[in-house]
């Protein structure tokens, strides 16, 4: 198997590789950092498409599978070490070609997509520390296309017409633990039916707890940021 193994802003171990995609992608990836915490921590993560995590504040990985690759199934296992409470902050995003939010753009198949992500956090009995669901705060920062029909252009051009983008930097400090979220949003949660979640989703054992989340759009929402606190 051609094992790749990333580098990444601290030391780690990516030790196992399960399960190749259909096109030789792995469908759940492990990562192993070392650290002096209190708590050991194993996060599991499936994104539609990408996402990045903070650990107070501190990013800590990303998706192994980049950002501009579509049908990006694959699931994370990450696990860190850290003390108790601890902030966890998520950037998500769907693919899209560009800012008009659409993919497979000038094919048949041209779209919005659609986003979804699920999480859960365990210490190291096995023990629930938290999973994505109600509660969670999120704010979208890339909203695209401005209108549905956008999709049904026969030349979308990005930042025209319906084919406008709302989009804003993320916030400063945004995934640091004192960051004011009070003007955020409770994060939308969604069926299995609506998110279409598979190959490294199927492979993770979901808490009952642990449901689908996004932005309040599953299609025009591109890119969410979520924040929590795991005690
Ligand atoms: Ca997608
Ligand atoms: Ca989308």
């Amino acid at each position: 198997m051609n094992m790749t193994i990333r580098a990444v802003s601290c030391l780690c171990l990516v030790w196992a590789a399960f399960g190749a995609g259909a096109q030789g992608r792995r469908d759940l990836n492990e990562t192993r950092f070392p650290g002096t915490g209190a708590v050991q921590i194993t996060a599991e993560v499936w994104v539609d498409n990408w996402f990045a995590i903070y650990i107070d504040g501190a990013k800590l990985m990303e998706d192994s599978i980049p950002y501009q690759t579509e049908r990006s199934f694959n699931a994370e296992r990450i696990t860190f070490s850290t003390d108790l409470p601890v902030t966890i902050a998520f950037e998500l995003r769907d693919y899209m070609e560009n800012n008009s939010g659409l993919e497979y753009i000038g094919t048949r198949k041209q779209q919005m997509g659609d986003g979804g992500a699920i999480f859960q956090f365990r210490d190291q009995t096995g023990h629930l520390l938290g999973a994505s669901a109600a509660g969670w705060r999120c704010k979208v920062v890339q909203h695209a296309p401005a209108n549905p029909s956008c999709a049904n252009e026969r030349n979308p051009v990005a930042g025209v017409g319906a084919c406008m983008a709302e989009a804003e930097v993320s916030p400063a400090n945004w995934a640091a633990p004192g960051f004011n979220d009070a003007s955020w949003q409770d994060t939308r949660v969604y069926s299995a039916r609506e998110v279409g979640p598979k190959d490294g989703y199927d492979m993770i054992s979901w808490d009952r707890s642990a449901e689908l989340i996004w932005g309040p759009s599953l299609k025009q929402d591109n890119i969410v940021l979520c924040r929590g606190v795991l005690q």
